[in-house]
């Protein structure tokens, strides 16, 4: 007698679920040292398009230097993009800035103003390169942004590459 045992599949395999944007509710920011007083009025805003923004947080008061500042805020609402717009004079003055939903770390590719006070090189990819040490200077003292196209989720600071991520990395809100 043969016995034959037959394996099969009772359902296909899972796709991955459809990443979903996780609304920014938590921003960390560390001024550049010695320019902490250039933060107060930077906008927290989120953008479907670049276009049209929402301020969703603003930041009020001068943050101490030498550290990370947090600020925490209501927001439902998920958008592509999120971004620190600073005011007029502040020439981006950040070393990092990170956002998050809740505990999660929200990343993505970095985009913002151009250039670097006296092409020095501190362009706002310094905000976003995990080093407390680099920064951001702007080459004029006009409004500046500094954000990121939102793509996944993932606790390695830093790490900005889609290519990095697989679907199990990308976040899906409830
Ligand atoms: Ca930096």
């Amino acid at each position: 007698m043969t016995r034959r045992t037959t394996y099969y599949c009772t359902q296909p395999p899972l796709a991955p679920p459809a990443a979903q944007l996780a609304p920014v509710n938590r921003v960390r920011y560390y001024p550049r040292p010695g320019f902490a007083t250039r933060t107060p009025g930077t906008l927290v805003q989120g953008s479907p398009d670049r276009q049209s923004w929402t301020t969703l947080h603003t930041i009020t008061a001068t943050p101490a230097e030498n550290q990370f500042t947090e600020a925490v805020f209501a927001n439902s609402l998920a958008f592509r993009y999120i971004r620190l717009l600073m005011p007029a004079g502040g020439y981006g003055n950040f070393t990092e800035i990170e956002f998050y939903h809740d505990a999660t770390r929200l990343v993505g590719t970095p985009f913002g103003s151009s250039g670097s006070y006296l092409n020095y090189g501190n362009t706002f990819e310094k905000v976003f390169d995990g080093d407390v040490t680099t920064f951001f200077d702007a080459p004029d003292s006009n409004p500046t942004e500094m954000g990121l196209e939102l793509l996944a989720t993932s606790a390695a600071p830093g790490d900005f590459s889609a290519a990095d991520f697989s679907a199990a990395d990308f976040y899906v809100s409830a």
